[in-house]
């Protein structure tokens, strides 16, 4: 059976899903899109065949020939669209944020507890990334020893003027608090955030505001092991996710990415990505594939659930309070349900 998706949301990452969907992911098809600036839909449609353009994300999602839906629209829409998928009664896959507020992403807890199944995948990549999961495994081996400290770097080369100084948190770390839930299988328990003086390209940027950039956080577990998040999002060299776990007996990390090193003139030098297509595109594929083998099986989804969208927006509203009064601020999650077991 071929999975029949809809996409609601066809700006940036919306193209490179539906280009993935529609002939890369095996078993999936697009057959509906939506955006707002439906002219762009238009013309997204228009490099396919059998994919219709719909006047917003409702049709989508009721669509007769959409069996599952996925949301790649601005954050704030998230909410609106996953609960009408639920009650729907389809998959649906959202980008992240599952939602902006940690209230949002309780009333999407309530709706799918209330299925009775989930229907809810949330797209943090980075746990279908190579290398992460190698990460994971070596640690579940046991080789480094209980985890103590992860330390995560994250850095952008830029950052387009629309991104604000919370952005580095709500819309950057988020990643590094979902990676290290998965990784160390903890829950966050408090954050700190704090900032050197800024780095000049983050200042005086045409249309944007000044950044605070980079941002250290010090986030705390509910294992008593500390993550070390740095964001670094104007550092112009190139795009550079660093990641290393280190134990009671040794550490893992995350190596560089080039397929070469070259030895020349006195120096190794190794690649590093431009942006986070190049560095997770794998990732991206890996992620669709495990989602639409799911989705069309019936098997359960392993996938980042709507809990891990929970939480990771609530360390976010804490990181966010923390930037902004320079205090530890705690991160109390509600009881987990079973559903999420
Ligand atoms: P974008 O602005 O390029 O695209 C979003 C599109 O959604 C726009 O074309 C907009 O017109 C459309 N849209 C907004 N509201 C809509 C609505 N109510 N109905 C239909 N269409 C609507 O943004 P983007 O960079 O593609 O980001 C989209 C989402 O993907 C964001 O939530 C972002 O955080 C996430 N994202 C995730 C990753 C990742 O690494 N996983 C990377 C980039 C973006
Ligand atoms: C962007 O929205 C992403 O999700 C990227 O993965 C991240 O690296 C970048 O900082 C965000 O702006």
């Amino acid at each position: 059976m071929t999975l029949r998706i809809g996409v609601i949301g066809t700006g940036m990452i919306g193209q490179q899903h539906v280009e993935r969907l529609h002939g890369l992911v095996p078993g999936a098809t697009v057959t509906a899109i939506t955006d707002h600036n439906e002219t762009l839909a238009k013309e997204v449609a228009s490099q396919y065949d059998g994919i219709t353009v719909h006047p917003d994300g409702h049709s989508v999602i009721n669509a007769d020939d959409v069996d599952a839906i996925v949301v790649t629209s601005w954050g704030p829409t998230h909410e609106e669209f996953v609960l009408a998928s639920i009650a729907a009664g389809k998959h649906v896959f959202c980008e992240k944020p599952l939602a902006t507020t940690a209230e949002a992403t309780l009333r999407i807890i309530e709706a799918e507890v209330a299925h009775g199944s989930r229907l809810v995948q949330v797209g943090y990549m980075r746990r279908y990334d190579a290398a992460y999961r190698e990460m994971k495994a070596t640690i579940a081996l046991g080789v480094i020893g209980a985890p103590l400290v992860f330390m995560s770097g994250h850095r952008n080369p830029d950052v387009p003027a629309i991104y604000t100084r919370e952005m580095a948190i709500v819309d950057t770390a988020v990643h590094d608090f979902d990676v290290a839930r998965w990784l160390l299988d903890a829950e966050i328990t408090g954050i700190r955030v704090i900032a050197p003086r800024s780095n000049r390209h983050g200042l005086d940027r045409e249309g944007g505001d000044d950044l605070q950039d980079p941002l250290l956080m010090t986030v705390e577990t509910s294992t008593g092991a500390i993550i070390h998040v740095e964001t670094s999002v104007n550092i112009r060299y190139g795009y550079d996710i660093r990641g290393e776990v280190i134990g009671e007996d040794g550490t893992v990390a995350l190596a560089d990415r080039g397929l070469t090193a070259v030895r020349a003139n006195g120096a190794v030098s190794v690649q590093v990505p431009g942006d986070f297509q190049a560095r997770f595109r794998s990732a991206f594929d890996t992620e669709f594939t495990e989602w639409v083998a799911q989705v069309s099986s019936g098997e359960p989804l392993t996938g980042p659930s709507s809990w891990d969208g929970y939480a990771a927006t609530a360390v976010c509203a804490a990181g966010v309070q923390a930037l902004q009064t320079g205090e530890r601020v705690g991160v109390d999650l509600v009881e987990k349900p079973a559903l999420y077991a």
